[in-house]
């Protein structure tokens, strides 16, 4: 299976992108969920911003105050031993085996514009900004789901509550309604399918189990997009190499004659992210058709391996033309890439 990355990659990086908040620098424009609008490819970009720190040993966090509609900045010295400072995303307790403390970057959602698909311009406002309790460490990852004019955003939410799924709706791209939490904590990467299916709507996700240690894929149905239930197992992590740490969904479910795509992530322990594919049944997409044994994709380029968190490649969106899929993608939790890929070929490999 042959991939055609840009030439132009990375498409867009932080520099391209001047931050919101004074003192602040962006540190990543990456997982962007994507839609096509009045010819133009849209990109939901993550933009994570983070505090300048001028002084040595101090880590700081930003946090969105409700109430004041402004960050507040908490800060963190790397020589108290309370904490751990290892992983750059985050501020853990060494007491807590799992999870963390605080966030070290804020992220929103950004748009950023383009006519050709390789060219983007950024909008100088955030598109969705954190607006409630669930959403002050920040909201990250959308993907968006068209269903006649109207498009379903959702993204995750995440605060000291814990990671929520969000969902809204537009349909120009410039407002937005707000149509709740839709899955409980912690779950991250849902992805609404784009159509019913026997009169249900359907959606993957990704609930995390911190007893059992689990991170697999889920699928669930709703009559109305809001209230998700039937909740079955689809995909498990496997002993093999590549995604042994967790598993996600990845692109919106693509149509086939074959079947429903899913391009979705697969990660080591050591978070080393690779993207891979499965096909569900058109009728009953709680039943996996196929599943990859290796990974369709994986962090290969230096912008893929070498960033603010190397050795990732996570879609979230792409465009199907015909047989062609455009997808874009986010690499090393940095920038924005594309490429193609044609469908044809990714089914050959789930043969
Ligand atoms: C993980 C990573 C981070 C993200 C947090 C919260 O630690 O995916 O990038 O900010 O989870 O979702």
């Amino acid at each position: 299976m042959k991939i055609y990355r840009f030439k132009e990659n990375p498409l867009i990086t932080p520099l391209d992108v001047p931050p919101l908040h004074k003192n602040h620098e962006v540190i990543g424009a990456f997982n962007a969920g994507v839609a096509e609008y009045k010819g133009e490819t849209i990109l939901l970009l993550r933009v994570a911003e983070r505090p300048l720190s001028n002084v040595e040993n101090i880590v700081k966090a930003p946090v969105y105050n409700i109430k004041s509609q402004s960050l507040d900045i908490i800060e963190f010295s790397t020589l108290d031993t309370e904490y751990d400072f290892k992983d750059p995303r985050t501020i853990k307790k060494r007491s807590d085996l799992i999870g963390f403390e605080y966030l070290t970057s804020l992220s929103y959602i950004r748009i950023a514009r383009s006519k050709d698909g390789h060219n983007f311009e950024i909008d100088d406002e955030a598109f969705i900004y954190p607006f409630n309790e669930y959403q002050t460490f920040g909201i990250e990852d959308a993907r968006c789901t068209q269903i006649g004019d109207e498009y379903y955003i959702n993204f995750t939410s995440v605060s000291p509550k814990g990671i929520v799924d969000s969902l809204v709706v537009t349909k120009d791209f410039e407002s937005i309604d707000y149509l709740g939490n839709i899955f409980a904590p912690d779950n991250k990467d849902i992805l609404i399918f784009p159509e019913k299916i026997n009169d249900k709507y359907y959606a993957l996700h990704r609930p995390e189990s911190s007893n059992l240690n689990k991170r697999d894929v889920w699928i669930a149905t709703s009559p109305d997009l809001i209230s998700w239930g039937n909740h079955k197992h689809l995909i498990k992590t496997s002993e093999g190499d590549w995604d042994n740490g967790r598993v996600g969904g990845g692109l919106v479910p693509i149509k086939t004659d074959k079947g429903w795509l899913e391009i979705y992530h697969g990660a080591t322990k050591d978070n080393r992210y690779c993207m891979g594919a499965i096909l569900l049944d058109l009728e009953d997409p709680s039943k996996v058709i196929a599943k990859s044994d290796k990974p369709i994709m994986v962090p290969e380029e230096s912008y893929e391996k070498e960033g603010f968190f190397g050795e990732v490649v996570f879609g979230c969106g792409g465009i199907v033309k015909g047989d062609e899929l455009t997808m874009y993608y986010g690499v090393a939790d940095t920038s924005m890439a594309g490429c193609r890929i044609k469908i044809s070929e990714i089914l050959e490999q789930l043969d």
